[in-house]
């Protein structure tokens, strides 16, 4: 089961009790105070890890609890502190704090972590007040409470192109004809319900990460169909390839190009500078003045245009090799800043 939301609630140890206590040896009066300070508590360590691709384990443990630095002792012992624990999440999740919304950590690479809930410090034993006018203090700190907090974590995946478009537009079939991942493909709407993720190795290019997401409709960021839930996992990549059936009985390709687009800015205005591809489908069994009428209106828009059919693979090698090259390209320019 893909899931990209959790909350859960976090509770770092509580620091332990500083120990008031004297020492008692025979033949050693008045030994002086002896008291160890408390033990740290844990804290809790949110990690990225890229062997996990969900947030699943989160939707079933929502509770992560640290235990309390262990108290102080006499003979000047102190406390043992209690164990982190670390709360292993996928590359590319967002911490956030669920009262504030204040973002604590964007997680994006493997390893990458977080102290979201910090132990309380041990308190001081006795031993620790003892001072030349003081030789016998009695008391002794109680350790500092541990951090708790309500966390949101918010999957975004991480994937350098991102395809979009109306449901049954070919997205799934296009990304497991240009990588291994095998989504279901079938001839109705919303055969996709979660995003798939897959890399694509072109010859002599470095390979890179494709996103194929569920299909999008008009009124999607109202949440009309699968609504624009999705569309987070394209928020941050570099390359949105727009694909549009050419198909009779898909609709005006123009008008459906327009629409999608349309949903994308009112979700996201940002998502309307990401360099976008517009790929026309199904080229196999489309319309010639279908494909026309796109290719112009995308050469009129300044979009780059391919023309594509996952089945005979006609236009696939050209556009992948386009989105490869134009990738490098982008990433070399973010490099310069
Ligand atoms: N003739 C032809 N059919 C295609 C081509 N690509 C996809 N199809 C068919 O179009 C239908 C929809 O394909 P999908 O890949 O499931 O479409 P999708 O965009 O992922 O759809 P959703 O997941 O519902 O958004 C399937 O029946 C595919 O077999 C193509 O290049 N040529
Ligand atoms: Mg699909």
């Amino acid at each position: 089961m893909f899931v990209d939301l959790a909350k859960i609630y976090v509770k770092a140890g509580d620091g332990g009790r500083g120990c008031v206590s004297f020492r008692r040896e025979k033949y050693v009066p008045k030994g002086g105070p002896d008291g160890g300070d408390g033990g740290h508590g844990g804290n809790v360590i949110i990690r990225a890890t890229s062997q996990l691709n969900t947030l699943l384990d989160q939707k079933y443990q929502q509770h992560y609890t640290c235990k309390d630095g262990g108290d102080g002792r006499g003979k000047q012992m102190t406390g043992p502190d209690s164990p982190d624990i670390v709360v292993k999440v996928p590359a590319g999740t967002i911490v956030k704090d669920a009262e504030t919304s204040e973002i604590i950590a964007d997680l994006s690479e493997d390893g990458q972590e977080v102290i979201a809930a910090y132990g309380g410090r041990g308190g001081k034993g006795n031993t620790f007040f003892k001072s030349p006018t003081h030789q016998a203090p009695r008391f002794a700190q109680a350790g500092l409470p541990g951090e708790e907090k309500t966390l949101l974590l918010e999957l975004k995946l991480l994937a350098d192109a991102g395809l979009i478009g109306l449901p049954n537009a070919g997205k799934s079939t296009l990304i497991s004809v240009i990588s291994s991942a095998r989504p279901k493909i079938a001839d109705y709407p919303f055969t996709t319900l979660v995003p798939n993720l897959g890399v694509v190795k072109p010859e002599g290019r470095k390979s890179f990460v494709v996103a194929d997401i569920p299909g999008l409709i008009e009124g999607a960021h109202r949440g009309a169909g699968l609504g624009a839930q999705f569309l987070r996992h394209v928020e941050r990549t570099k390359i949105l390839l727009h694909l549009v059936d050419v198909t009779p009985f898909a609709g005006d390709p123009v008008e459906n190009f327009v629409n999608i687009n349309e949903e994308l800015r009112k979700y996201n205005p940002e998502l309307m500078n990401r360099f976008m591809v517009a790929v026309a489908t199904k080229i196999d069994a489309g319309e010639e003045w279908r494909i026309a009428s796109l290719r112009n209106h995308c050469i009129k828009e300044g979009y780059p245009f391919f023309a594509i059919s996952a089945v005979t693979h006609d236009g696939v090698g050209k556009l992948v090799d386009f989105v490869a090259e134009k990738l490098e390209e982008l990433k070399a320019e973010k490099h310069d800043f």
